[in-house]
């Protein structure tokens, strides 16, 4: 017995060592990669998704759907060689899927893949994490829009506590700088026997707008998160400390717009940033009108090749003319149900409109909720203010 293991301690251990690299050559590995959908879907792993690996040596490549028997989100591949590899995941969503797992109804696809994952002879290497990332779904909305201002206890009317609520309604961080709004010009209805709708009516791929206001900033200075807002106020103050009959305080709104005048007839709050005022037709300060105004957002860092169109037969300032392919959502308030014919969004924009009981009536109109992912709210957002839209009795300021 000695003997024979004397002498197999004696084998040259070059002839060990080339017997180990033949089997080595023949020794595979198992490889496991795990498929995460991108954040704040609904679900965090990732189903249906085809994961393939390919040798960079040979360009040979394999493909395996995720939910095989590793268990959801997990692909398994086996007999790997050892070699170095390439890992890529795909996974395309149906507007019904994304609908399901975002909230938003728009087909999108989804990619992933690491390089380098090395596989050594014999040994799996740890598994590959995936998460897949795709164009973000959904965009900024007009969340909130108060502008029928609100009566005084003495019967007056008070209208500096308007206020325009901006959600960021996708799946992604969005930048607002250099977002603008602006309230589109028009009438909201029969306001008297001359009035008529917007000369502009006939321009399908034109707004135009009267005063813009803009978010200063670089490009990534003002980020906004999924499921949040801002608020921006015609004056950012407390007004219930103004007039007791307004329930808005907007002295936390982050933004206003303040106008600057020479009579100092606009107050600056200095707790709240002003927007950049890039053009304004009139006024003590941007009053929407109580009748029912049209809000565009868009975003735009050239502003000054926009074309200004003068109003045909008009001495009043002349008006901005934003590419409908600008714009990122709009509103429609008219004077009253019977005033459709003074619709001043093109169709494509916003088909409907919404109105309210009367001038300070204190009511609001906020977006209704589509449904919620995980503590997401998606508003419903289908281009038409009459049915996205619902009529409150109070405004609700960041209210969620
Ligand atoms: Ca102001
Ligand atoms: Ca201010």
């Amino acid at each position: 017995m000695r003997k024979h293991l004397l002498l197999l301690l004696l084998l040259p251990l070059s002839w060990l060592t080339s017997c180990s690299d033949d089997e080595d050559e023949l020794r595979t590995a198992t490889v496991q990669v795990t498929v995460r959908n991108p954040e704040n879907y609904r679900e965090s792993l990732a189903k249906e998704t085809r994961v393939t690996l390919t040798n960079t040596d040979n360009g040979q490549s394999q493909t395996v759907n995720t939910d095989d028997a590793a268990g959801l989100g997990r692909a398994t591949f086996t007999d790997v060689l050892p070699g170095t590899y390439t890992v890529a995941a795909t996974r395309s969503l149906t507007e019904q899927q994304a609908q399901q797992l975002t909230g938003i109804t728009r087909a999108v696809v989804l990619n992933a893949s690491r390089s380098g994952v090395s596989v050594s002879t014999g040994t799996s290497p740890a598994p590959v994490e995936l998460q897949l990332v795709g164009s973000p779904l959904g965009g900024l909305v007009i969340k909130e829009a108060y502008y029928t201002g609100s009566r005084t206890p003495t019967g007056g009317s008070y209208f500096s506590d308007q206020f325009f609520e901006i959600y960021n309604n996708s799946t992604s961080v969005i930048y607002l700088d250099s977002l603008c709004i602006a309230d589109v010009y028009g009438s909201s209805g029969q306001i008297n026997p001359t009035t008529r709708p917007t000369e502009f009516q006939n321009d399908a791929n034109h707004t135009y707008v009267s005063s813009v206001w803009q978010i200063p900033g670089t490009g990534r200075q003002h980020p906004l998160q999924p499921g949040q807002s801002i608020l921006i106020a015609q004056d950012g103050i407390d007004h219930r400390a103004v007039n007791s009959m307004s329930t808005v305080d907007l002295s936390r709104a982050d933004w206003e717009t303040y106008n600057e005048r020479p009579d100092g007839a606009d107050v600056d709050a200095p707790g709240v940033p002003n927007l950049t005022r890039l053009y304004f037709t009139g006024g003590f300060d941007w009053l929407t009108t109580v009748f029912g105004p049209g809000i565009i957002i868009f975003k735009t860092t050239n502003f000054s090749q926009l074309q200004q169109v003068a109003i045909p037969n008009s001495t009043q300032p002349a008006r901005i003319k934003v590419p409908n392919s600008l714009i990122l959502d709009g509103f429609e308030a008219l004077r009253d149900g019977n005033s459709s014919s003074f619709k001043r969004l093109a169709p494509v924009l916003d088909a409907g409109f919404v109105f309210a009981t009367d001038t300070y009536a204190g009511e609001s109109f906020r977006r209704r909720v589509e449904t919620t992912v995980g503590n997401r709210r998606v508003l419903k957002d289908t281009n038409n203010s009459g049915q996205d839209f619902e009529k409150l009795s109070r405004p609700t300021p960041k209210g969620f």
